[in-house]
């Protein structure tokens, strides 16, 4: 039997594909096309043996499902504004919309892990084989199990606080093998600065997605480089793969978050002015070796033969962008991770050559929009203060 699965490999929209309902996922099984993500999960549950030992069994299998359905589409609205799918008041969704669904549900999935729960009450045997098995259903792991740790998983992610009041769902999905999870775990390795890793970190913040963020010391490094792709860091681990060059890792990142604009087109424009700043970054490199310490050098001429033309011929082209689109945003009509980054820079800058940046009104007030989004201000003023 040929099993195909048709997804999204990040996020997107479905208009033009093929499929039963115009959505996906779906999965085509020897050709024949099968719709509806639930319905799918349920089928192959019963193939492979995941719908518990009997009949019971596999409609208390259902009805945890629907349950969690039910939950889904109670939290939709807040889950598709901070996935970037929908504008809307993130804060206010959150609080009255979001929280309410987690402090209804999750207590009933928990109920399922616990004592309490309905086979039980009525039967001591299935009661007990519940509670040594830390499954949902039974004694065997079940599609339930399977869809409520992917789900608790991805919730933990996201906001680590909402399941800190159920340590029950969280042992049961770090207790389900993980290549059933959807979770992902990201390592960004780089020195205890802001550097070429800032705006790697600000996208995790802005997709609000945890990563491990390892700062290491200076003496750290010669026993490091030799294992890092290119010698160099920032280096980011997706599950242990390495993956090197800070805008490779950012625009792998951006086009995983939804931070790439709405179509192609608009994801090479962030590419070229990413590009364009990292033509800048490199001319103004010898005269920041010397200002930051790194090498023996003139910096006072530096500064006039290097940087300041550097500025005086890149920063006019970054301003006609931002003129010439007028959503306050380097390109289209929302947030992408040239914002991010562009942001990150002109503010490090204002802090440090606020004479140079105040001829480029734009970029200043460019960073303080950026700057003000909830989830960035909400980190910077929690971050640690670094030099550069
Ligand atoms: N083009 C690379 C440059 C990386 C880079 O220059 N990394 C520096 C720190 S900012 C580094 O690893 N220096 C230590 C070394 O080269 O041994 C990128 O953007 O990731």
């Amino acid at each position: 039997m040929v099993y195909k699965l048709t997804y999204f490999d990040s996020y997107g929209r479905a208009e033009n594909i093929q499929t039963p309902f115009g959505q996906i996922p779906v999965l085509e099984i020897d050709g024949k096309p099968l719709a509806q993500s639930f319905t799918i999960a349920r089928y192959l549950a019963h193939k492979f043996n995941l719908t518990g030992k009997d009949e019971y069994e596999t409609a208390v299998c259902d009805s945890i499902v629907d349950q969690y359905k039910d939950f889904i589409s109670e939290v939709r609205t807040y889950w598709r504004v901070i996935k970037g799918f929908q504008e809307g008041d993130e804060n206010k969704l959150k609080q009255e919309v979001f929280v309410p669904g987690i402090k209804k549900n999750l207590p009933l999935f928990v109920n399922f892990l616990k004592p309490n729960n309905s086979g039980i009450k009525f039967n001591v045997f299935k009661f007990r084989m519940n509670l040594l098995s830390g499954y949902l259903v039974g004694d065997h792991l079940t599609w339930a199990d399977i869809v409520i740790a992917s789900g608790m998983a991805e919730l933990d992610n996201i906001d680590f606080e909402q399941l800190n009041g159920f340590p029950e769902l969280r042992a049961h999905y770090q207790k389900i093998p993980k290549h059933f999870l959807k979770m992902v775990h990201y390592k960004l390795t780089y020195f205890d600065l802001y550097g070429r890793a800032e705006h790697i970190r600000q996208i995790f913040v802005v997709a609000g997605q945890n990563f491990e963020d390892v700062r290491i010391a200076r003496e750290e490094w010669p026993a490091l480089k030799s294992k890092t792709p290119f010698g160099q860091i920032p280096v980011l681990e997706v599950d242990g793969k390495p993956l090197a060059q800070s805008f490779t890792i950012s625009r792998y990142l951006a086009h995983k978050f939804n931070l790439t604009g709405k179509d192609e087109y608009e994801a090479a424009v962030c590419d070229s002015i990413v590009d364009q700043y990292n033509d800048f970054i490199n001319e103004i490199m010898p005269y920041k070796r010397v200002a930051l310490g790194f090498l023996e050098g003139d910096k006072d001429k530096l500064r006039q033969d290097v940087y300041i033309p550097a500025i005086k011929k890149h920063f006019p082209f970054f301003v006609s962008f931002l003129k010439n689109n007028k959503s306050g945003f380097f390109v289209g009509d929302r947030l992408t991770w040239v914002d991010i980054t562009l942001a990150h820079a002109f503010s490090t800058m204002d802090k440090t050559d606020s004479e140079l940046i105040k001829d480029y009104p734009e970029l200043s007030d460019h960073y303080r929009k950026i700057h003000s989004l909830p989830k960035i201000k909400e980190y910077l003023e929690k971050r640690p203060e670094r030099p550069f």
